[in-house]
C-alpha cells in the first residue's frame, strides 16, 4: 500500500490578535512529527511517506492534487488542528470526485473526542496509541477485509460505528520497530527548540500518565495507563538521531516509573553519549527521589519541564493536580541545586483578576524560572474539565483551542484580560534564560 502521513500546518486562531492587534503572543512551533515517524516505523512492507506541513506549508497543494497516488492518507491532529484536518480531508475528497484514498485520522483530538471526526470525508478514526492498531488497519485494508480492531472506528461506508474500546498495553508500543526518522531528513535543519536555536530530536520513553489532572489530554491516549518503552529501544532511538546534541523526551511524564527511569539513566551514563536531555517531570517525583534526578543530571538531563500550573493550593486541587505549591518550590530548589534548568508550565485561569496577574508576576520575580510558559486554561473536549464546565464555554470553535485564548468567560473585561496576559508574557521574557 502507498501510505501518506500528514502533519497539519501550524494553525489555530487568536482572539488577542484578531480583536486587539496583540501579535506578541504568536508562536511558531517547530519539531518533528514523531507520531507519524512512529506509525511509519511499524508499516514495513508498505511505501510510506510523511508530508510535514508545519515544516513545509507549500507542500499542501501537491498533497491535495496527489491524493489518488496514495491508497491511504493519515492525518494527525491536536484539538486546534481538528478543523484544519477536516477541511484538508474534504478538499482531498473533492479534488477526486468524492473518492480518492482511504482517509484516516488519529492523534490527540481523535483520542479525546472521536465523534468529532464523524464526517463524510473521513473513513476511519483511530483512538489512542496507534503504532499497532494502525498497522493492523493497513493490513486489513490491504487484504480487502472489513477491519474490526479495538480502538479503530469506521466512519464510512455504513455510517459511524462505535470503536470497541482498546485495552492499551506495552504491546501497543511495538518496541522492536524504531521510528522512521529518515522520512523527514530533508526538514531536519528546521527542527530546533525555541529558546535554544539548536537542533533537537524527539524520543519517546513513555506514554500516558500516572495521574489524571482534570485539564489534561494525556490520559485519554492510553485509557489511563502509564506504559514505558524498554531501555534498549530508547537507546536505539537516541542513536538513530545521530549527532543531534539535544534530545527532547516528548513524554508528558518522563520519570513516572522511577525504577525504569533509574535503569535508563544508568545505561545512558555507561554509554556516555555526550547528549543533553529535556524531560517533563512531575514536581513530586523530584521531591520524593532527588537521587534519581541527580543520577539523571549525570546522564545529561539539562532541563526539566515542570507543570507548576498554579501558585495557589486551592486552584491546584481544583485541577486535580495532586501536587502542592510547597512541593513545586522544593522541586525547583532541587533542580537549581543540581544545575538543571527549570522550564515551568503555568495555567492562567480566565477568572484571573488584576491581583492574580500581579501575584503571579511577583512570584516569578521572587522565584525565577529559566523559561516560564503561561497557557490559558482550556477545557479540551473529552477531559474531566470539559465535562465540568462545557456549559460555560463562550467559544466552541476548536480553532481557538490553542491555549492562548479564553474560551471560558473572563472575570476581567476581555480586553483587559488579554492586555494583562500579553504584559505577563512580556514580563516573563525578561526572565528567559537564553541558555535554556
Ligand atoms: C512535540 C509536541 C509538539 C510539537 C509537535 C511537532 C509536530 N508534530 O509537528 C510542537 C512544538 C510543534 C507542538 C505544537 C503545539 N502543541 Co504540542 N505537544 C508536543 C508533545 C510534547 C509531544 C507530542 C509527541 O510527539 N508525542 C509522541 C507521539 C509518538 O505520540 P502521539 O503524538 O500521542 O502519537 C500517538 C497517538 O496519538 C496516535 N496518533 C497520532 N497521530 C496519529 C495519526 C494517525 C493517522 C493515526 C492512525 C494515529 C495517530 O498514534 C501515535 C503512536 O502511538 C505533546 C505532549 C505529549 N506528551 O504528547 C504536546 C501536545 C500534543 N501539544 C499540545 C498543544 C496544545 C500544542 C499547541 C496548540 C501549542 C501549545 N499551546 O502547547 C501547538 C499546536 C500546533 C499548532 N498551533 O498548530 C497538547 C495537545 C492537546 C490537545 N488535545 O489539543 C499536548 C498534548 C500538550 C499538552 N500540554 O496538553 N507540540
Ligand atoms: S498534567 Fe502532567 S501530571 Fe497531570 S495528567 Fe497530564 S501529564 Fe499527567
Amino acid at each position: 500500500m502507498r501510505i501518506v502521513l500528514v502533519n497539519p500546518p501550524n494553525c489555530g486562531r487568536s482572539i488577542p490578535e484578531e480583536e486587539y492587534g496583540i501579535t506578541s503572543l504568536k508562536m511558531i512551533f517547530r519539531g518533528e512529527p514523531l507520531a507519524l515517524e512512529t506509525l511509519a516505523g511499524n508499516l514495513g512492507g508498505h511505501e510510506v511517506s510523511i508530508v510535514d506541513l508545519k515544516a513545509d506549508p507549500e507542500a499542501e497543494a501537491a498533497l491535495i492534487a496527489g491524493g489518488p497516488t496514495a491508497d491511504i492518507v493519515g492525518f494527525t491532529a491536536v484539538t486546534c488542528e481538528a478543523n484544519t484536518v477536516i477541511s484538508l480531508a474534504e478538499r482531498l475528497r473533492e479534488a477526486h470526485g468524492g473518492r480518492g484514498p482511504v482517509i484516516v485520522v488519529g492523534g490527540h483530538h481523535a483520542s479525546l473526542d472521536p465523534g468529532y471526526f464523524h464526517r463524510p470525508a473521513i473513513d476511519y478514526v483511530v483512538v489512542g496509541l496507534a503504532k499497532l492498531s494502525f498497522s493492523l488497519l493497513v493490513e486489513d485494508l490491504a487484504a480487502g477485509r472489513q477491519p474490526d480492531i479495538p480502538g479503530v472506528l469506521a466512519v464510512r461506508p455504513d455510517g459511524p460505528r462505535e470503536p470497541q474500546p482498546r485495552s492499551y498495553s506495552v504491546e501497543d508500543l511495538v518496541d522492536s520497530q524504531a521510528p522512521r526518522y529518515d522520512l523527514v531528513a530533508q526538514h531536519r535543519h528546521r527542527y530546533v527548540m525555541s529558546g535554544v536555536g539548536g537542533k533537537v530530536g524527539f524520543v519517546a520513553t513513555a506514554f500516558g500518565c500516572t495521574h489524571r489532572c482534570s485539564f489534561c489530554a494525556i490520559p485519554s491516549l492510553t485509557g489511563g495507563r502509564y506504559l514505558c518503552h524498554g531501555v534498549e529501544a530508547i537507546v536505539r532511538d537516541i542513536g538513530l538521531l545521530g549527532d543531534i546534541p539535544l534530545i527532547r523526551f516528548v513524554d508528558a511524564n518522563t520519570f513516572g516509573d522511577r525504577e525504569a527511569a533509574r535503569r535508563l539513566a544508568e545505561r545512558l551514563i555507561a554509554l556516555d553519549l555526550g547528549k543533553k536531555f529535556v524531560a517533563d517531570v512531575r514536581a513530586d517525583t523530584i521531591v520524593n527521589d532527588p537521587e534519581l534526578i541527580a543520577l539523571w543530571r549525570q546522564a545529561g538531563l539539562a532541563a526539566a519541564v515542570i507543570g507548576f500550573e498554579e501558585i495557589d493550593d486551592l486552584r491546584l486541587a481544583a485541577l486535580d493536580k495532586r501536587s502542592a505549591l510547597d512541593q513545586n518550590l522544593a522541586a525547583r530548589h532541587i533542580l537549581k541545586g543540581l544545575g538543571i534548568r527549570v522550564i515551568g508550565d503555568f495555567i492562567i485561569a480566565p477568572d484571573y483578576r488584576h491581583e492574580d496577574f500581579d501575584r503571579l508576576e511577583q512570584f516569578l520575580d521572587f522565584f525565577p524560572i529559566d523559561l516560564p510558559i503561561p497557557s490559558i486554561l482550556t477545557p479540551l473536549p473529552g477531559t474531566p474539565l470539559y465535562r465540568q464546565r462545557h456549559g460555560e464555554l463562550t467559544i466552541t470553535d476548536l480553532d481557538y483551542y490553542t491555549f492562548s485564548n479564553a474560551v471560558l468567560p473572563t472575570a476581567l473585561p476581555q480586553s483587559e484580560f488579554y492586555s494583562r496576559y500579553a504584559a505577563l508574557m512580556k514580563h516573563l521574557h525578561q526572565h528567559i534564560n537564553p541558555n535554556t
